[in-house]
């Protein structure tokens, strides 16, 4: 009986997280080696979004926009989010702090 409950227990927990999760668009970086994949992000404008960021190495990366006022340090093999609130229309520059001679993406409100 126990077992049972706790089972219920875990499976509501799952549903909720589920939930949260379900309600808000998600969008996939990947920082590799300097690079950044997709440079260009288009996501729907006065919408909060999620962007899933994944540093496949092989050193730091760091996602960095001065415009939209958000850092993240990445270790190599990381995978971190970060939320946006509702975006104006338009084009917000970000770059990887540690390349970014290589690293150069925009995120585009529509
Ligand atoms: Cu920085």
């Amino acid at each position: 009986m126990k077992t049972a409950r706790l089972l219920f227990i875990f499976s509501l927990f799952f549903q909720l997280t589920a939930a949260t999760a379900d309600d808000m668009p998600t969008y996939k970086l990947l920082m590799k080696d300097g690079r950044i994949h997709p440079e260009t992000l288009e996501v729907p404008a006065m919408t909060r979004f999620r962007l899933e960021v994944k540093n496949e190495g092989p050193g730091a990366a760091e996602f960095e926009s001065l415009e939209l006022k958000k850092e993240l340090v990445l270790s190599p093999g990381v995978t971190r989010n970060m939320v946006f609130f509702p975006m104006k229309p338009g084009t917000y520059k970000f770059f990887d702090d540690f390349h970014p001679e290589t690293g150069q993406g925009r995120i585009v409100a529509k």
